[in-house]
């Protein structure tokens, strides 16, 4: 292809962002056009996305985009995964809850009272998180599921506010835990025994085709109406995570990943699923992929559990020097804490420090007794986690790799990169810091056919664009 720029909008857990991706056959340039806080509001019946808020900062950033790039190829949105809307005609019915909502732990007894844990892994494929759609679903009233007409999780709902169209992207449908881990479809009979209506889920549609052109509306209210050709909306990798591992810039095929941000996603891309009874304990997800890989992997918490403590310290109405806090937590000589990142009691919002204390403390661990040394806690314990996840991967899934890429925004912590070799003893590839953005243009890019090539060629050209930083182990 001779090259072209294309429109990339990415939704992160705590911000969006509205991308200019420049593609063509010598590389990749990404230009930032908006980016926007996201902030969940609790009400009375729990915590939730503010989506109308996003839906419109995502209008006021490709009216921008626009703006400065008339030649636009195309429109394709990600997001975190597992939460939805759901619909009735046009109409949305309520506002979609955040996972870390509560009510799912209701989610989790009814689900597993109608299909034991076991059977949902054989068809799925996915890891038991309580966040999981399919918990949520768990939890909703009867009555409004029974009234509503259509699941869309939230790229699906933003690509149908764009173009009227109703699809489900197949690598965040794999995330619902409804999804046959095999086929690649819909599990009509695991729908049917859950109770759910089946006509909820939409047809799906696979990164790379079109999800539709834009509605006259929207075309009109983001200053494309007059363009030549009417902008289509792509379907990309709409999980925010298969989309920054389509981009991982690797070279060979024998690497492991890291999409490190709110979440660490940690594991390795397969050819097939692996749904063992082994994999089943160890709580390994077999999620979908671009081009109809696998992304093995497990949920490892990630710098959350960072920037809660900071948004607690910060309560008090001081403001955190975070680059000069990590330089702290670098110095710190003393041994400090390794906690379970995993464990329960840190998934939903609040006092972080004082929660890790108590783990600390109930387990026999030194508790933290500086910010620093907090923070430095948080890092090894992330960075344990990531070694032993690693090593269960591999060990899972028959695939040895001799190399750790690192994305997203833990590719930037310094320490946590060098914590990392150092904890697994191979070397970290850091970078790029917007896997997820590039991963998002390259798919529609390749669409629009601004460039060819499978992931291999792709993921060449991401590697080109962006050198990733190494870190050595130490010893
Ligand atoms: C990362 C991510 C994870 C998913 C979690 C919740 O942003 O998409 O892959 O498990 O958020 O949706």
């Amino acid at each position: 292809g001779a090259g072209g720029v294309v429109a990339a909008i990415d939704l992160g857990a705590t911000s969006g962002r509205v991308m200019l991706g420049y593609v063509g056959p010598n590389g990749i340039r990404l230009e930032p056009v908006a980016r926007f806080p996201n902030v969940p509001v609790r009400t009375i019946d729990g915590l939730h996305w503010n989506i109308l808020e996003l839906y419109r900062n995502v209008i006021a950033g490709l009216a921008e985009a626009v703006r400065r790039e008339p030649g636009l190829a195309s429109i394709a949105v990600d997001s975190w995964a597992v939460d939805y809307a759901l619909l009735r005609g046009d109409r949305m019915l309520g506002n979609p809850f955040h996972y870390r909502d509560e009510r799912t732990a209701r989610g989790v007894e009814a689900v597993h009272a109608a299909v034991p844990f076991a059977e949902l892994y054989r068809t799925s494929g996915l890891q038991f998180l309580t966040i999981n759609t399919v918990y949520q679903l768990g939890a909703e009233p009867r009555d409004i599921l029974d009234h509503a007409d259509a699941l869309l999780l939230i790229p699906d709902l933003i690509d149908f506010w764009l173009t009227g169209v109703r699809r489900a992207e197949r690598t965040n449908a794999s995330t619902t835990g409804l999804l046959n881990v095999h086929t690649r479809e819909w599990d009509d009979a695991l729908i049917a025994s859950l109770g759910l209506p089946r006509a909820l889920f939409p047809a799906l549609i696979e990164p790379g085709e079109t999800v539709g052109q834009l509605l006259p509306a929207v075309a009109e209210e983001i200053g494309a109406a007059h363009l030549a050709t009417p902008l289509p909306v792509t379907a990309i990798g709409s999980h925010d995570t298969a989309s920054a591992v389509m981009a991982v810039p690797a070279v060979g095929d024998d690497f492991a990943y890291i999409s490190s941000g709110t979440w660490s996603l940690v594991g390795v891309e397969l050819e097939h699923p692996v749904v063992s009874d082994e994999s089943r304990a160890a709580n390994f997800t077999n999620e979908g992929g671009v081009d109809g890989r696998v992304r093995f992997l497990q949920n490892v918490s990630g710098l959350w559990l960072l920037s809660e403590s900071v948004r607690t310290w910060e309560r008090s109405g001081e403001v955190i020097d975070l680059p000069a806090l990590l330089a702290e937590a670098a110095a710190v000589a003393e041994p400090v804490a390794v906690f379970e990142v995993g464990d329960a009691g840190f998934v939903a919002p609040g006092d972080m420090p004082s929660r890790i204390a108590k783990w600390c403390a109930d387990h026999g661990q030194p508790v933290p007794q500086s910010r620093a040394e907090f923070v430095r806690s948080i890092l090894e314990s992330l960075a344990e986690a990531y070694a032993v996840s690693l090593a269960a991967a591999q060990h899972l899934s028959g695939k040895v790799v001799s190399t750790i890429h690192i994305v997203g925004g833990g590719s930037q912590n310094a320490l946590l990169c060098q914590l990392t070799a150092d904890r697994t003893g191979l070397p970290v590839l850091a970078g790029p810091v917007e896997a997820t953005a590039i991963g998002n243009v390259l798919v529609q890019a390749r669409a629009a056919g601004l460039v060819t090539g499978d992931l291999a060629a792709l993921r060449a050209l991401v590697a080109e664009s962006f050198p990733p930083v190494r870190y050595r182990p130490a010893g």
